[in-house]
């Protein structure tokens, strides 16, 4: 896998995406520093919403192979300057988050995300899943098993005897 970088103003569903993207069961967790996990790294909004740590950011980009610029479908506004994609020498790609929402705009999210430099938007709703497998096929480097290609697991297939003998 790719490694990935998510940013964005707090509260936009950087650690919320981390955990979809994990498989991992979702529970509110307010980032208070940057988690630097196997392949995902989560960074706390403020830093983005910091004139001073905005540069720690830019820093960190290295770390990883893609930078994910999250802007959620509710924002009202973005902290996106034009063009701050050329910061960095990594591939970056937009990230829409809360598209169920009542309030949602995705594509205005969407447009603002593109005014920052992002050629390809991914459309999420982390808590149903919705979008997450897409960013997990961008992500992926050839070889990559993904979880949906594993085989059944045993109870499954106890399961499937069960039914056969039935
Ligand atoms: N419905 C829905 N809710 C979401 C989604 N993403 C995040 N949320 C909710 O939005 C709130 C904030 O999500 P977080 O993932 O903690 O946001 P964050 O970007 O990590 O915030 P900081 O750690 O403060 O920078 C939580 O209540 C989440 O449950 C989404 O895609 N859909
Ligand atoms: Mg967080």
């Amino acid at each position: 896998m790719k490694k990935i970088i998510l940013m964005g103003r707090s509260e936009c569903g950087k650690t919320t995406l981390t955990q979809a993207l994990k498989g991992r069961e979702i529970t509110y967790h307010k980032t208070q520093y940057i988690n630097n996990f196997d392949v995902i790294i989560d960074t706390p909004g403020e830093y983005l919403q910091t004139h001073t740590l905005g540069h720690a950011l830019a820093l960190y980009t290295y770390e990883a192979q893609v930078v994910g610029l999250l802007l959620s479908a509710t924002e009202p506004y973005s902290l996106y300057p034009p063009n701050i994609t050329c910061m960095c020498n990594r591939d970056v790609i937009g990230i829409v988050t809360k598209v169920n929402d009542p309030k949602a705009t995705p594509e205005r999210s969407a447009k603002w995300l593109r005014l920052a430099g992002c050629k390809q938007i991914f459309y999420v709703d982390s808590k149903t899943g919705q979008g997450i497998a897409e960013i997990l096929e961008y992500l992926r480097d050839p070889g990559d098993i993904m979880p949906w290609e594993l085989a059944p697991p045993a109870s499954q297939h106890k399961m499937l005897v069960h039914c056969t003998d039935a």
